[in-house]
């Protein structure tokens, strides 16, 4: 069994609603929802020169499953597609954003699966719920 952490992120309609479906149908994959941070609303981060986007709201699920990475990852594209999940352009506004952020400790370099993902540690709105369910992932000993 492992431990693993999604980001879940979405712009567009009943984000809330959305999340808690979303849930559930990692549940109905055999996929053990342990744990759920609060839901942060935040600025959309668009890419640069892009107009600016409706705040997101962002949280992280602490899951676990006997599921190989790459497998997690195809059941969190079926359930972001049966969300009407769109795919046009890269960061356009979504229903529901399911990301890996952490597969237990392994480092994935996969053409479709980067693990760690490779942009949390620049993210706030990844990092802040995620050290409501692991406080010391990030912890330095170096700083105060
Ligand atoms: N992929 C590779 N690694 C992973 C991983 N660790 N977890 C591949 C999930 N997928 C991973 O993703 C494209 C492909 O990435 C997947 O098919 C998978 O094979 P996508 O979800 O189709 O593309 P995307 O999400 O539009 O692009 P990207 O670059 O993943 O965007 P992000 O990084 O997800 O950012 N602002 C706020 N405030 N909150 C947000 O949540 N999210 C984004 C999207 C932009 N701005 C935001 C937020
Ligand atoms: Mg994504």
């Amino acid at each position: 069994m492992v431990t693993a952490y999604i980001a879940l992120g979405g712009n567009v309609g009943d984000v809330r609603s959305a999340f808690a479906s979303g849930l559930r149908m990692l549940q109905e994959h055999g996929i053990a929802v342990v744990r759920i941070s609060s839901i942060h609303q935040t600025e959309a981060l668009v890419l640069p020169g892009s107009p600016p986007g409706p705040d997101f709201l962002n949280a992280v699920a602490e899951v676990q499953t006997d599921l190989s990475a790459l497998e997690l990852l195809d059941i969190l594209l079926l359930i972001e597609q049966k969300h009407g999940r769109v795919r046009d352009k890269r960061w356009a506004p979504r229903t529901l954003d399911l990301d890996i952020l952490l597969y237990g400790d392994e480092v994935i370099n996969h053409p479709r699966l980067t693990i760690p993902h490779p942009a949390m540690h620049e993210r706030l709105f990844v990092l802040i719920p995620l050290r409501e369910l692991v406080p010391d992932y990030f912890f330095d000993p170096h700083s105060d």
